[in-house]
């Protein structure tokens, strides 16, 4: 089997990925370790920069995003007994960001290219690229027991952290940066209103919690948890009393709780490899850095080096010109580290992480500063509704 472009990966960023070529007759595949349902079921981001939403709409996947997706033009910070709010609209001079969930971006992906009889290629085993050192790479798979070759192009690594696309790059080349936190997230779906109409993000003694959403009727909230914790340990009833404990009290009053509908835990890491290339091949999305969610921007830098990524293949097949795919790791890895930091310095002003009364007050200052400040509180929101890509 013979494709312009193999795409390793059915995660939003394949997905969109596969789509804006399609849209320009690239021909090209995807291979999905897991089935569409599974895919379907991680339950993930929530938050879209104006970039993400620019590149849904070119798309042309924008559609129900517009109708069923709830524009944010600011959102909360409540710590020391106070609420404060960062007016994203005034403070960076028009901007807001769209609150539509991963899952739904992800199913109208689908739809869109099954529309198109472009499905992905679901439960692909074994899925491996080679020879992307030459100029004929190609990718291995194994589906219903068969053995599967596609000679291609390109390769577009777009498998996620724990892919084989960035363990397949040579090593002599790879350099890795990383950091851990200690501690982690534990997330819960319910089927009640969002306390708030907007995000609240919020600094506690007791630790890290968020009041988000995903529509008027359905919350996603999440509190900070130490990395040895498990869901059994953490029945709905216990979450809901932890996440009002960690809340200003007016607020944690009017919180409404119901039963989980999902319930998970997620560790906190940030990551970065470098390069983004490897020959002919191209990593893309978590497959090449991981943010810890407070910023919101693990979805949004998958989104914009897709958008990178795109741009240079069609500039490649169209105009013959591989100069932007000459500069692809380089422009990617601009915005990557500048989100990183960003989501890094998120982490470290909202959550606990240790006892010492000294990193509390600390933050605490920070936080205080950022209120009186327009110049801070301009930066914060400046970063929180997405950078520019520079360079393109
Ligand atoms: P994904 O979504 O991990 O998709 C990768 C896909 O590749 C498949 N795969 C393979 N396929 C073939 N062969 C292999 N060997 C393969 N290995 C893996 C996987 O099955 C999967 O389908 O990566 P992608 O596409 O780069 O997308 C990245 C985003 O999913 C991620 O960055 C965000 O979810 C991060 N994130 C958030 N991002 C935001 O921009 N805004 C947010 O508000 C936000 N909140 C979050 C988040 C992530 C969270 N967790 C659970 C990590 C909140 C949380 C709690
Ligand atoms: C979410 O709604 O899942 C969400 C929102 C904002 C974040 C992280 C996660 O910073």
């Amino acid at each position: 089997m013979r494709t312009q472009v193999a795409i390793i990966g059915g995660g939003p960023a394949g997905l969109l990925l596969s789509q804006l070529l399609h849209l320009k007759g690239i021909d090209n595949v995807v291979l999905e370790k897991h089935t569409q349902e599974h895919v379907l079921g991680r339950i993930r981001a929530g938050v879209l920069e104006q970039v993400c939403v620019d590149l849904l709409d070119d798309a042309g996947v924008g559609q129900r995003m517009h109708a069923e997706g709830l524009v944010h033009e600011g959102f909360d910070i409540a710590f020391d007994g106070r609420l404060e709010r960062v007016d994203l609209r005034r403070l960076t001079g028009g901007d807001a960001v769209m609150v539509y969930g991963q899952t739904e971006l992800t199913k109208d992906l689908m739809d869109v290219l099954a529309a198109a009889d472009k499905n992905p290629v679901y439960e692909a085993e074994d899925v491996c690229p080679h020879d992307f050192d030459t100029d004929h790479p190609r990718v291995t798979y194994r589906k219903d027991g068969r053995e599967i070759e596609v000679q291609c192009d390109f390769i577009a690594g777009c498998d996620g952290y724990h892919g084989i696309s960035r363990a397949s790059a040579p090593k002599n080349v790879l350099r890795e940066f990383e950091r851990v936190y200690p501690f982690g997230w534990l997330g819960v779906l319910s089927n009640t209103r969002p306390v708030s109409d907007e995000l609240i993000y919020v600094n506690s003694e007791r630790g890290f919690a968020l009041c988000s959403m995903r529509s008027h009727e359905i919350s996603r909230c999440y509190v900070q948890v130490s990395l040895d914790d498990t869901l059994e340990a953490w029945p709905d009833e216990r979450f809901w009393d932890e996440l009002k404990s960690r809340l200003p009290e007016a607020v944690a009053d009017t919180l409404v709780t119901g039963p989980s509908i999902e319930k998970s835990i997620a560790p906190l890491r940030s990551f970065i490899a470098e390069p983004m290339r490897f020959g002919r091949m191209f990593l893309a999305g978590d497959a090449a850095h991981i943010v810890p969610p407070t910023g919101a921007k693990g979805l949004n830098l998958a989104a914009s080096d897709v958008r990178i990524l795109s741009q240079a293949l069609i500039e490649y097949y169209e105009e013959k010109d591989a100069g932007l795919l000459d500069r692809y790791s380089d422009l990617a890895l601009n915005r990557v580290w500048k989100s990183e930091r960003f989501s890094w310095y998120m982490t470290n002003l909202l959550h606990k992480f240790t006892a010492d009364p000294f990193d509390y007050k600390m933050q605490l200052s920070e936080l205080d500063y950022l209120f009186k400040s327009e110049h801070a509180a301009s930066a914060l929101a400046e970063n929180y509704v997405g950078l520019p890509i520079e360079g393109l």
